[in-house]
């Protein structure tokens, strides 16, 4: 910083950078960050829709929000309105007229209130925030493949979806730069040849969105007509796949062999079966299902955007079980499991992690959640249909919960944005009382809410660890890179003064100072040894107790406190042959009775009684739709939607110019990623377009806008609608100019309630309006009141 301005940014310089210790980089969001922090459009006070008035009712005028103007307010004026109307919502109609997300401060103060209901979302993960431990996965089916200097060993890495090189912050695909130089052959199978596909040269599987459990019992098939099938591995490791090994708590004979052979339907899972459906040419099939067969040392690295999809609730047990079929598990070479974000190529124990900052956590009084998908239309039919977080609880969706919800927060969450069935939001969030949005910048969800308060950026705070941005073997640490800018105020300064007014005790939620709870994370951090055993990581003086105001402990550790700081990271060297290295399962593996796996039999199921029975016991899909083995089960709409009125499937890649919504205002972001729609060049010829043309992209959900980027790399019938655009839409001719992914996502949903981004149906056109101009032409979004 000079004079109050960046002049340099920069990565990880304290060593020198190999593949031994790798350097962590920044991504294009991180580079550009100095426009988040001192962006002219930053939120500079607190502010107040105009016609919004406290008391509820028609005092919100709440058909204005969205196209309301705005007043400054003070910030003991947006306390005082936001304190009355809390007390106001809470006595009148008590804590099940409230919807939180689990915020930093507002959302707290409303535990101490009484609670809310909560959203419950498969989000990232899909299908696989599923209790997948049942089939005896682990948590999400992450952690269980191998360490990095591992992939070189591999003859073949086929990845499942994923896009890495876009979305896995950091020095990420270093992971697999060993594996690159051997010569492994890597395989993308997916709608796109992406950016990820293209760095590893790999050959491209092309399947359509939401259809892979169909393309991998083709691949099973095959397997079988092969000869390649692990018969031993099945035997020893796994129950369910024939009559022979069947659990013992199974209620039915059936078996997933004898589905592949069409026992129960007569239709046999060929090649041609699953060609038909998932669009995959019948010899890719073929050649893959040899290419992974027992004799090969091969991986199955998938990440979660093919469980990101509607119906896709098969996808964690088909991908175990063509896993297992090959005997891929517990071996050097072989892998199976998820890849993602910055653990994608390099699982094992995480080996430096901060400690923890001392604030108590507080339980939500209400155990009420609303399905994300149907979220919107449940607040404007005042009723609702799932109890519990978790989907490993039993809930049903027939069972109807009535509730008139008054008020929601959007407090570190964009859930207006990033929930399905924006448009239908719209209605929703103009039925409430009360909308408040804590945040940066001016984006839909403060333009749609009531009173919008400025925080502060990671920038302007005493520091911390960025917690959704963990990797194995580096820890990030941030530090104070400026004072609060304009009357910004971070989230607790926020729930401080918001506690005094509602005559809450502050101290309850927040019992120690921001400095001394960064400092607790900081004596608290730790890194394993190669016994791993966990050592001190810092150094910390009394003198450094001292200067910065904290209590605790001297002691020492591997670096010193200045030092960290200011590298911003600690990297663990790391070799091949290390103690670090991790061969997933292989404690199964090498003794399955005395390490056996989470579900009820202790082995990996391919025939799971408590998926099917938990599945259909939700009651989202017709009964009786989900079978203990892996079938394949048409989306409501995806790819059996497309003979019909919108043939075509659109997914929503995870976008450069931004993480979801955030970074969509930056400039240089704009400027270098004008987030175009990707179209396949046979559709877009039919349809007389090229790149560059403006396209209207609609379906029962909604209408966008968008510029066409046309090309080969995405399969015929698919198109490609990024992720997290900030809704620009224009109410008068129903089409949104920002090409908002939910928009046209709509609040559709099956299996077990799942938010599918990725499978549903549209259809495209040239615009005959008004070609778009760049999004980085148009005026930044600055409400200035000064
Ligand atoms: N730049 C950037 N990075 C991000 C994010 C961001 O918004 N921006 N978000 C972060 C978060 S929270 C997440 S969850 C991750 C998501 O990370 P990813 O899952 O890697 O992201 P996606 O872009 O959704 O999907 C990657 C690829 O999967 C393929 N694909 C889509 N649908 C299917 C399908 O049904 N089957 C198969 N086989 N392939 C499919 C597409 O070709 C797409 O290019 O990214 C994280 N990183
Ligand atoms: N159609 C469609 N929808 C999707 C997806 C998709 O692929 N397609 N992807 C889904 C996925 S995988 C995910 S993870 C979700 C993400 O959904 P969200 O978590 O709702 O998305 P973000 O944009 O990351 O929202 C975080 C917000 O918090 C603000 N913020 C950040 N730090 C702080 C802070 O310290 N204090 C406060 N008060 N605010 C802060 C940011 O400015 C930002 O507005 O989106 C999902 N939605
Ligand atoms: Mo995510």
């Amino acid at each position: 910083m000079k004079d109050g301005a960046v002049v340099r940014q920069g990565g990880e310089t304290s060593h020198e950078d190999s593949y031994d210790w790798i350097q962590q980089r920044g991504c294009p969001r991180g580079r550009a960050r100095q426009q988040f922090c001192f962006g002219a459009d930053r939120l500079k006070y607190p502010m107040k829709r105009k016609n919004w008035q406290p008391g509820g009712g028609e005092n919100s005028h709440g058909e204005l929000r969205g196209k309301d103007e705005w007043e400054r307010i003070s910030w003991d004026e947006a306390i005082g309105y936001l304190a009355d109307e809390i007390n106001r919502i809470y006595d009148s109609y008590g804590p099940r007229a409230v919807i939180g997300a689990g915020g930093p401060a507002i959302d707290k103060l409303l535990l101490k209130k009484g609670g809310y209901i909560g959203i419950t979302d498969t989000s990232s993960c899909g299908v696989y925030a599923f209790n997948v431990a049942a089939l005896g996965l682990p948590g999400t089916d992450l952690g269980e493949t191998n360490d990095r200097y591992d992939l070189k060993n591999a003859e073949t890495i086929v990845l499942l979806g994923g896009n890495s090189v876009w979305s896995s912050g950091g020095s990420t695909m270093y992971n697999f730069k060993e594996a690159i130089e051997a010569g492994v052959q890597f395989v993308m199978v997916g709608p796109s040849y992406n950016a990820t596909a293209a760095l590893f040269d790999a050959r491209w599987i092309p399947v359509y969105p939401g259809t892979d459990t169909a393309f991998l019992i083709g691949v099973a098939y095959e397997m079988i007509q092969q000869d390649v099938v692990d018969y031993e591995f099945l035997n020893k490791y796994c129950v369910g796949f024939d009559a022979e090994h069947m659990p013992s708590d199974a209620t039915t004979t059936e078996n997933f062999k004898g589905y592949l052979l069409g026992e129960y339907d007569g239709i046999e899972k060929t090649a041609d079966w699953a060609s038909a459906i998932c669009g995959t040419p019948v010899e890719d099939i073929k050649w893959l299902a040899g290419q992974i067969g027992k004799d090969k040392k091969a991986m199955l690295l998938h990440n979660y955007a093919l469980a990101r999809c509607a119906s896709a609730d098969n996808v964690p047990q088909i991908i175990m079980t063509v896993g297992a079929m090959g005997g891929h598990m517990g071996k050097s070479g072989h892998a199976v499991g998820g890849a993602y974000k910055t653990f994608a190529g390099n699982c094992g124990a995480t080996l430096a992690f901060p400690g923890e900052d001392g604030l108590p956590k507080i339980k939500n009084p209400v155990s009420e959640y609303i399905s994300a998908p149907l979220l919107w239309q449940s607040i404007l039919d005042g009723e609702f249909n799932t109890t519990g977080a978790a989907y490993s609880n039993k809930f049903n969706a027939k069972d109807i919960k009535q509730a008139d919800i008054k008020m929601i927060t959007f407090e570190a969450n964009s859930k207006f944005q990033t929930t399905p069935n924006m448009l239908t939001g719209i209605d929703a969030l103009r039925k409430l009382d009360l909308v408040v949005r804590s945040s940066h910048f001016f984006d839909a969800n403060a333009q749609y809410a009531d009173i919008v308060l400025p925080v502060t950026s990671e920038w302007e705070r005493v520091g911390g660890f960025p917690g959704h941005q963990r990797s194995r073997e580096t820890l990030i640490v941030y530090t104070q890179v400026t004072k609060p800018l304009y009357e910004a105020k971070t989230d607790q300064e926020i729930g401080r003064l918001l506690a005094d007014k509602l005559g809450i005790d502050a101290g309850e939620i927040w019992p120690v100072s921001e400095k001394q709870q960064f400092m607790n994370q900081i004596l608290g951090a730790r890194v394993l040894d190669e016994k791993g055993e966990e050592q001190i990581l810092v150094t910390v003086t009394d003198d450094d107790l001292k200067q910065w105001e904290c209590d605790g402990q001297a002691q020492e550790g591997k670096v010193d406190l200045e030092k960290f700081l200011s590298d911003g990271c600690y990297t663990v060297q790391r070799s091949d042959g290390d103690g670090y290295g991790h061969i997933g399962y292989s404690d199964y593996i090498s003794d399955p009775e005395k390490n056996p796996r989470p579900s009820a039999s202790g082995k990996f199921e391919i025939y799971c009684q408590y998926k099917s029975d938990m599945l259909n016991s939700m009651g989202y899909s017709p009964e009786g739709t989900f079978k203990p083995y892996p079938t394949h089960i048409a989306a409501p709409e995806g790819r059996e939607g497309m003979e019909g009125e919108y043939p075509f499937i659109v997914y929503n890649p995870h976008y450069l110019r931004r993480a979801h919504q955030i970074g969509d205002n930056m400039p240089w972001l704009r400027e270098t990623w004008p987030n175009p729609v990707f179209l396949n060049t046979s559709d877009a010829a039919a349809k007389g377009i090229k790149t560059g043309d403006t396209v209207k992209v609609f379906n029962a959900h909604g209408a966008v806008l968008r510029t066409a980027s046309v090309s080969d790399i995405l399969m015929p019938g698919c198109v490609g609608l990024p992720h997290g655009a900030w809704l620009d839409y224009d109410e008068d001719n129903k089409i949104d100019r920002a090409g908002a992914d939910n928009v046209l996502c709509g609040g559709v949903t099956s299996g077990m309630g799942t938010s599918g981004y990725n499978n549903y149906n549209c259809d495209f056109a040239l615009y005959d309006g008004a070609s778009l101009q760049p999004d980085c032409e148009l005026p930044q979004r600055i409400v200035d009141l000064a």
